[in-house]
């Protein structure tokens, strides 16, 4: 099924809903607090929901899969990812996106102070667009590290597999990828701190 056919004619609002996301996010003014150069936000990517992801996940909350349920019963038909080099920094660009006049933020998870069993760690924000073409559209911002986003990219292919060779042992593996990720996260920003301070 394609995004028309699913989505019809809200799918004009959720595109626009993610051209000015993508857009208020590629533009975040914010960088580095010591350096005052290094930009907060290194990149960002968006997607519409596929309607076969969306249909599953309605039907795995019972719910009706239809658009209606989609754009009202679930906040991530639009989804935006936002990368940082720190972690310090995604909390910054939260805390940005949060004052934003255009941005109404109605939910966070923040699974970076509380990971998920599997060693997941991103900050997720549920924003409703209170201004602008996409005005009235829910959406769930990600905010993660470049190191995290590596590790969750890989990670997320299992949720698509059928049978999983070996899944404990991955399951594992990955589990401890992830905590040396995060690990690796903090000493990179701890020698970030001290080379700013340096100069
Ligand atoms: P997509 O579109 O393929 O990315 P859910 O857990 O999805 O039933 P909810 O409340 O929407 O319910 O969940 P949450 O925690 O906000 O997570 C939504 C999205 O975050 C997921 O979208 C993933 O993109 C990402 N995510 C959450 N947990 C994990 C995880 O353990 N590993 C990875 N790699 N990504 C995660 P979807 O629905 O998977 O779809």
């Amino acid at each position: 099924m394609t995004k028309q056919t699913f989505y019809g004619a809200a799918l004009p609002k959720l595109e626009a809903a993610e051209r000015q996301l993508v857009s208020l996010c590629t533009q975040c003014p914010l960088s580095h607090e010591l350096d005052g150069e290094s930009p907060a936000v290194l990149s960002c990517i968006s997607r519409i929901k596929s309607p076969d992801s969306m249909i599953a996940k309605l039907r795995g909350r019972g719910l009706a899969a239809d658009c209606q349920a989609a754009l009202t019963a679930v906040h991530d038909a639009v989804g935006v990812r936002v990368i940082c080099a720190f972690a310090d920094d995604v909390y910054r660009v939260a805390g940005w996106l949060d004052a934003q006049p255009d941005l109404r933020c109605i939910q966070v998870k923040d699974y970076i102070a509380c990971p998920k069993t599997n060693g997941y760690r991103s900050y997720h924000m549920i924003v409703e667009l209170a201004g602008g073409p996409g005005q009235g559209i829910t959406a769930e911002i990600q905010l993660r590290t470049i190191a995290i986003d590596f590790w969750a990219t890989l990670e997320h292919q299992m949720k698509y597999k059928r049978t999983i060779p070996h899944e404990a042992l991955i399951r594992a593996e990955l589990k401890r990828c992830a905590d040396e990720i995060a690990s690796v996260d903090l000493s990179m920003q701890t020698i970030r701190e001290l080379l700013t301070q340096s100069f």
